[in-house]
């Protein structure tokens, strides 16, 4: 049973992985700040030269941080940042919108973020349902 209701993209699914270690899963929501993401996961990749660090953004919290992109490039870490896109602060999308509350803040236009990742350097796809 999931402890998460919210459509948090390293809330939901955490009930469900399977790690196979204490080192194997870092929750970077310690502070509830958003945008802590992608350099947790540089420390983790830092740390653990020997594993593939799997970073799981939501878009928002991406954008915050996404420069440190170069970092890991340059590092040549061992690295794989899968952002979920849904062209919004989504937590906002779905606590507010219910209510009637405007949504224009807090929603995006389209950005290529495989693009941007490949401008660092990066490998980059896009993969869409
Ligand atoms: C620094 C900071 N600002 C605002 C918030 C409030 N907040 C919680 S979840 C969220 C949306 C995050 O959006 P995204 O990373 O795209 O993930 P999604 O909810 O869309 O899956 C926001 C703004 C926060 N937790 N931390
Ligand atoms: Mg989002």
């Amino acid at each position: 049973m999931s402890l998460f209701t919210r459509p948090l993209p390293v809330g939901t699914p955490a009930p469900d992985f399977s790690v196979p270690d204490q080192d194997g899963f870092t929750f970077t929501q310690a502070y509830q700040s958003i945008g802590l993401g992608l350099s947790s996961a540089i420390g983790s990749a830092i740390a653990r030269p020997d594993r593939l660090t799997v970073a799981a953004l939501g878009d928002g919290g991406a954008l915050m941080g996404i420069s440190e992109l170069e970092t890991a490039v340059r590092l040549g870490l061992p690295l794989m940042v899968v952002v979920y896109d849904d062209e919004a602060y989504g937590a906002e999308v779905h606590h507010f919108g219910p209510d009637g509350y405007p949504l224009d803040t807090v929603q995006f236009p389209p950005a290529d973020l495989a693009e941007v990742g490949r401008g660092f350097g990066c490998y980059g796809v896009t993969v869409q349902q």
